[in-house]
């Protein structure tokens, strides 16, 4: 790492030096150049004047593709979804000033809360017009033209406030760079003149900087004899548990050459989802507090030491906060810091820690495999009734999975029904159980159908309430199914059609009229939206478990070559088992 920064500089120095020969750029083309340097294909936002000049740009270049979406909220989802899939690569939306950009916040804010690299771009008035302040279209009236950069400070973790062409570029570069390591939403607002300004293209030949500091080596050298130390006292009886942050901090391969080195046990929380292999050998399941599934629970909780990593405790990724397993038992590995048992070490982070700590831990391997990790696998359970339950959904739709599918799921009762089965090899999962904005998933499907096309992997599947999918009609979120259709994508949408909503309805008012909404005719909501010659997309209405598996076995289905809505009947008052669970957690908080 110090060598490629090293080298880095030498290159920062030789562009200062004038050294090579400068070719002038738009300040916009150079905003695009590094974007393109990040790996993104596509941008995602809504026109308006303050940002046409710059989408004059975008249309015009060769690898980015303007995905023009129904709204600027849609726009943000999809950038985050487009970020999650696309690791190592962020999303990027465009807006238009003001209406355009606190229109995308709550998608923004989703993607700070859930550490997210999204760039957001609002175009806005020209500098003259910044200085002069006349009382322009989408201003407040009152001449605060920072109002709305002020409110994008409290959702992003970096801004640049473009203000001249001497310094765009380092600070388009520095706000970068702050979005891949810090992995969270960064803001750069672009004024209509400054785009078309010229500035040189040598900084270009910089590779941004990607990595985090590095590593006190003293003090981490120290943290892993400490870790060492424990792990012999443990005799090796020992389980990792997995969680977000291990994904959000692109330290999966580092993880997954740990628990290959070393054969421990692995588990992983709600948000860790999909982070380990759901069939590798040495994976238990989920855990999430109270809630686990009592084997998985006994094994995580009985463990005499467990190594966690990239852990985030919200309420919902928890269990409501009921983790059993005492801080003595515990070492933590956090992007930017660790701590063993009560004590911290601020700016240890895992990244580069992990790999040095699989070298000493190697040495495990054969105490580790000694300890039995039964198979994490969901059975379909025999019930009488032909009604569609979510015992029986989850555990079915788990035999449906293919390796590398992508899988979304709505917060509802979606986000805790996947849980409890098994995803195949190399699939990615996405939810947004720290944020929860229902809504999220549409545009997020969007974003991740286009991103699994660039990363090759396999079907896009979505699985979202009824209610959900009202509330995205509320907010225009739906429209953007007639994206997919524009793009040519074919994700499969199941529609739970329980009546309403039914996680709210678990967590209070079961029978409150709030909690019902009107029954749509679903099946008819894709050639409404674009599909008026019926050729584009197939749907669906499965009202028993025998219709459904007729369905999913179906071939042609299964290939999903067109865009497919099923939308699946259910009981109005049928949960997953761990929602049931939550539930009476969330109640008792509440109170
Ligand atoms: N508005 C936003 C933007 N986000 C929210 N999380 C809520 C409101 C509160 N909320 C959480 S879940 C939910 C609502 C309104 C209803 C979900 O119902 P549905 O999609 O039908 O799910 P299911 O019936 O499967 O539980």
């Amino acid at each position: 790492a110090l060598e490629t920064e090293l080298n880095r500089l030498k290159l920062v120095v030789k562009s200062l030096q004038g050294a090579d020969s400068s070719q002038d750029v738009y300040v916009g083309s150079y905003l695009l150049a590094r974007l393109e340097q990040l790996g993104v294909t596509s941008l995602f936002g809504v026109p308006g004047d303050f940002n046409l000049g710059f989408l004059d740009l975008v249309e015009d270049h060769e690898k980015i593709d303007w995905v023009g979406n129904c709204n600027e909220l849609n726009a943000s989802y999809a950038a985050d979804g487009y970020a999650r899939v696309k690791q190592g690569s962020v999303g990027a939306v465009l807006t238009t000033f003001g209406v355009g950009e606190l229109s995308a916040m709550n998608g923004i804010a989703g993607a700070f809360s859930e550490m997210v690299p999204v760039v957001h771009i609002a175009g806005v008035p020209s500098l003259r017009q910044q200085a002069t302040k006349p009382m322009l279209h989408h201003t407040l009236g009152d001449g605060r033209y920072d109002a709305y950069t002020k409110a994008a400070e409290q959702f992003t973790c970096s801004q640049a406030i473009l203000s001249n062409a001497y310094t765009a570029a380092a600070e388009i570069d520095r706000v970068l760079s702050d979005c891949v390591i810090k992995g969270r939403p960064v803001y750069i607002t672009l004024p209509t003149d400054l785009a078309y300004a010229k500035i040189s293209s040598d900084r270009l030949k910089v590779p941004l900087p990607r990595q985090p500091p590095l590593n006190d080596p003293d003090v981490e050298s120290f943290v892993i004899d400490e870790i060492v130390k424990l792990v012999e006292e443990a005799e090796g009886e020992m389980i990792v548990l997995a969680d977000a942050c291990t994904i959000r901090h692109d330290a999966l391969d580092e993880l997954h050459d740990l628990l290959h080195k070393t054969r421990f046990p692995v588990y992983c929380a709600p948000m860790g989802k999909s982070a380990v292999d759901e069939t590798y050998e040495r994976y238990g399941g989920i855990y999430v507090g109270s809630i686990t599934r009592p084997e998985i629970k006994e094994k995580v909780e009985s463990a005499k030491l467990i190594l966690s990593i990239g852990s985030l405790k919200s309420d919902f990724n928890s269990g409501n906060f009921t983790y059993s397993i005492p801080t003595r038992r515990t070492i933590e590995l956090h992007s930017h810091w660790t701590k063993i048992k009560h004590a911290d070490f601020p700016e240890i982070g895992m990244k580069q820690l992990i790999p040095k700590l699989t070298a000493r831990l190697e040495g495990f391997s054969a105490k580790a495999q000694k300890v039995f990790v039964p198979p994490f696998t969901a059975h379909i359970p025999e019930e009488s009734g032909n009604v569609i339950s979510h015992a029986w959904f989850w555990p079915r739709m788990s035999q449906f999975f293919r390796p590398k599918d992508v899988i979304v799921a709505e917060t509802g009762t979606s986000s805790f029904g996947i849980l409890d089965v098994p995803l195949p090899k190399d699939s990615v999962f996405l939810a947004q159980i720290l944020w929860g904005s229902i809504g999220w998933t549409v545009g997020s499907t969007l974003g991740a159908a286009l991103a699994a096309k660039d990363c090759n992997l396999n079907r896009t599947i979505l699985f979202i309430g009824d209610g959900s999918l009202q509330v995205h009609m509320r907010q225009l979120t739906v429209q953007e199914l007639s994206t997919m259709l524009r793009k040519g994508l074919k994700p499969i949408i199941f529609v739970l059609n329980n009546s309403g909503y039914t996680i709210e309805r678990y967590l209070h008012g079961k029978e409150r009229k709030y909690n019902d909404i009107m029954n749509w005719k679903w099946t008819a909501l894709l050639e409404v939206l674009g599909d008026l010659e019926g050729n584009l997309s197939k749907s669906y209405t499965v009202n028993s478990k025998k219709e459904l598996d007729r369905l999913l076995e179906d071939q042609k289905f299964a290939a999903a070559d067109v865009m497919q809505l099923v939308e699946v009947m259910m009981p109005k008052l049928d949960a997953p088992r761990a929602l049931q669970a939550q539930a009476e957690l969330s109640g008792k908080a509440n109170q």
